[in-house]
């Protein structure tokens, strides 16, 4: 209970300050699970349910019809002392079945044994069909009021606050599967406006693989795992996705990001995010404009490397989960600011020649600038997975007045999937009463009974038109804040099963994307090609998809053609001139290093230097991780080792500081951990500190030392490499450090042969 004596409620102001001040000073590190250590000891002490973490949200109190109620959150948790049964009657033992006997068969009446594992084989239910691998949080989305010109929403009008949930995914892995796979990410985004929800279903790659909806199952068939053996998980990397897009050439440009760092993000917070489809705006005089949406991260758009990936998805399989828990739980909030490409809604609905309708086509943003009109800032992660992340149901028919949808047609096969999706997923048609999709807006929709029916409706006239209920509930109209769908004339046509033939030009795009790459990024698509093809089994299929290449760009081809030893083939189509978009490029500027993290192996005998630099590092938004040859504290409260040469791995760390070569371990024995294994023969260095350094250098991370650090670098051979940092004073060699990382990568490092 709030405290009401004053003097009470100083001191707690007080102690508040405190807890505060200490926390600056000595920051938890993120991810501890509970919000207070645990006893060593089991506590026998009756007492409640611990209180969520600081940093963690559940869905607003929101009553199933969408009114918001006085309850706190917590109070949809578990409540008071004592065990329950389900009906909240206390239990006095949870460990042992009811019996005949302690040594007798269990006994049918054992309702409590038959509740616990009823309940318990029931606790799963159907993963997405696509996008089941995914991470949420819940945040604010502020409104700039620059998109009235174009657009009457609400919320988003100057200074509007929004609370919003956002869910990342990948596509094609399961709900266990791995998190830095080389796939596309969802960015679905739901807005609980006072006009309604309205749901931004978006991923991270601009274009899609088809461009008519009823080529999903296709693409998804053939880019999930082989139906007989179930392998592979969550990759592209295999005969049956190659088959598919070598075939239905339109997934090209889509095969061309997928190949490109964009399908390997650092971070989710590091990734943009695309509408992909066209939408028509409507403004407050009726007029439309058509447009498409961008989410452009505050911290640019950043990648892994192939094999950091790669040993990501072992070391660390929750990776990007992990690292946008730890950032939103240290205070490191991401920002994505919303924006829009605007375009006259003429009858052709194109601009500068591209069809708008065609979901495999990008507009350059040379051609049409991306203006900004609100932020979106992801400030809570959820307090449960499955309650929140799992049960959220997103729909690119939830709209709001102001937002409407065009005829691109993988658009509007979309607008059925969804629902469609959910009812089975989510055991009915009362999905929305789940408290992460309740509505913040009232709702009134007639919509009676179902599995799962949380509102108790009242009256007797769930029907139009009654009188009995007065005619409750009444249509608004436009004046009312009503949804009204634009008047879009339709063309007189007949009823066909074909696309336009402004949808036919699978290449251009592609050509255009590869193009507008920097030579280390189109080394890193020729790899990434040459990787999945040389994974498939069946040459046909390889020969296939390098003609597709051929009619891309001849020298990506080619390269490809080499890695893959078969010759290389000529064009079938004359190319059309394109002309590059440097946006596309994610290198070449400096961009904020927060929530990065860097690692830093202690000296244990030289305490000062690291203190001095993981105070600067904490000062600078990041999060330091100590890494000493054993566990445990090394000083005082705030210098305790996080990782040991055992548990770290170099693709944990955005950055690695050396304030010492520390000599082997008591454990730098192959037997005792392989990795110490790095090093042939005697080191005067552990073993998998050197293969730390390596690992680093060789995927371009900053590297800094002080003390006598550069034992380990020249054991790890790259003593005076580029963007390796030495010096005598450690605050200057973090600083240093510090501005490399702003590049995310030292990219000199990677010596590259295309143009
Ligand atoms: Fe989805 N998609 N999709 N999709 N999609 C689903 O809905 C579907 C498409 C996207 O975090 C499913 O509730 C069809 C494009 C995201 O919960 C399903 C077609 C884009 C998410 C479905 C598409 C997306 C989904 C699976 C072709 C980018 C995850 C579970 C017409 C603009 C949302 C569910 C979340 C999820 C169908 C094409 C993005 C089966 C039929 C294009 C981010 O309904």
């Amino acid at each position: 209970m709030a405290a009401t004596n004053p003097g009470k409620i100083v001191k707690a102001a007080l102690d508040k300050a405190v807890e505060k001040v200490t926390e600056l000073v000595n920051p938890p590190v993120p991810g501890a699970p509970a919000s207070a250590p645990p006893d060593l000891e089991e506590p026998t002490t009756p007492r409640g349910p611990l209180p969520p973490k600081h940093d963690q949200a559940a869905p607003a109190s929101r009553t199933p019809t969408g009114a918001q109620t006085t309850a706190p959150a917590e109070a949809r948790a578990q409540q008071d002392t004592y065990l329950t049964t389900a009906q909240g009657a206390r239990l006095h033992d949870t460990d042992h079945s009811l019996k005949a006997g302690e040594r007798g068969p269990t006994l049918l009446q054992d309702h409590h044994l038959r509740e616990k594992i009823t309940h318990f084989d029931h606790e799963r239910i159907p993963e997405r069909v696509v996008h089941a691998r995914g991470y949420g949080a819940h945040g604010v989305f502020v409104g700039y009021g620059a998109a009235s010109k174009v657009c009457m929403a609400q919320f988003l009008g100057r200074g509007v606050e929004t609370p919003v949930f956002v869910r990342f995914s990948t596509v094609v892995g399961s709900r266990g599967s791995a998190d830095a796979v080389r796939d596309t990410r969802g960015f679905a985004t739901k807005f609980y406006t006072e006009q309604g929800t309205f749901d931004l279903v978006g991923n991270n790659i601009p274009v899609f693989f088809i461009q008519d909806g009823i080529k999903f199952p296709d693409i998804i068939h053939a880019a999930k795992p082989h139906p007989d053996r179930e392998i592979p998980q969550a990759q592209s990397a295999h005969d049956t996705f190659w088959d598919f897009v070598s075939t239905h050439t339109e997934a090209t440009h889509h095969v061309m990001w997928q190949m490109s760092d964009r399908a390997v993000p650092r971070s989710y917070r590091m990734m943009e995010g695309f509408g992909v489809h066209t939408f028509r705006l409507v403004n407050a005089d009726g007029e439309t404009s058509l447009v498409k949406f961008h989410w452009k991260p505050k911290l640019g758009v950043h990648s892994l490397v192939w094999e950091e990936a790669q040993l990501i998805n072992g070391v660390d399989p929750d990776y990007h989960r992990r690292d946008l828990a730890d950032a939103i739980e240290s205070g490191a909030y991401p920002q994505w600011e919303l924006g829009i490409q605007v375009f006259p809604d003429t009858p052709k609905q194109t601009f500068d020649g591209i069809d708008l309708l065609d979901p495999t086509k990008i507009v350059p943003e040379e051609l049409a600038p991306v203006q900004p009109i609100g932020m979106l800032t992801l400030n809570r992660n959820t307090t449960n997975y499955f309650a929140e992340t799992e049960q959220v149901a997103y729909h690119l028919g939830n709209l709001v007045p102001g937002i409407d949808v065009t005829d691109d047609p993988l658009l509007q096969a979309r607008l059925f999937s969804y629902v469609d999706t959910q009812l089975s997923r989510l055991g009915g048609p009362n999905f929305a009463q789940i408290p992460i999709n309740r509505p913040h807006a009232p709702v009134n929709d007639m919509f009676r009974d179902g599995f799962h029916q949380h509102a108790v409706h009242g009256g007797v006239a769930p029907y139009k038109p009654n009188t009995l209920d007065g005619n409750n509930p009444f249509t608004a109209d436009l004046e009312h804040g009503a949804f009204v769908e634009v008047a879009q004339p339709v063309v007189k046509a007949a009823k066909v099963r074909r696309s336009p033939a402004s949808f036919s030009d699978h290449y251009s795009q592609p050509r255009l994307f590869w193009q507008s790459l920097s030579p280390v990024e189109k080394e890193h698509v020729v790899r990434a090609f040459t990787f999945e093809l040389g994974k498939c089994y069946e040459q046909a299929i390889k020969e296939r998809e390098l003609l597709v290449l051929a009619n891309v760009d001849g020298e990506l081809c080619t390269r490809v053609a080499e890695g893959l030893g078969l010759p290389a083939p000529t064009a079938t189509g004359r190319p059309k001139k394109v002309t590059a978009s440097p946006t596309l490029s994610q290198l070449g500027k400096a961009w904020p290093t927060d929530g990065r993290i860097i690692g830093i192996v202690v000296d244990p005998a030289d305490l000062g230097g690291v203190r001095t630099v993981r105070t600067a590092i904490l000062a600078a938004g990041m999060v330091p991780l100590l890494i000493a040859p054993t566990g445990g504290v090394l000083d005082g409260d705030d210098l305790q080792a996080q990782r040991t040469f055992l548990t770290a791995r170099s693709v944990e760390f955005d950055a690695l500081l050396l304030a010492t070569s520390p000599p082997p371990a008591a454990d730098a024995l192959p037997h005792a951990d392989e990795k110490a294994g790095a090093v042939n023969g005697a080191s005067p260095v552990d073993p998998r500190v050197v293969l730390m350094v390596q690992e680093c250098y060789r995927h371009a991370k900053a590297i800094g030392g002080w003390g006598d650090a550069k034992v380990a670098l020249e054991a790890a051979g790259c003593g005076s490499g580029v963007g390796v940092v030495l010096g005598d004073d450690p605050a200057t060699v973090f600083g240093e450090v510090h501005t490399l990382l702003g590049s995310h990568r030292v990219w000199e490092r990677f010596p590259v042969s295309i143009a």
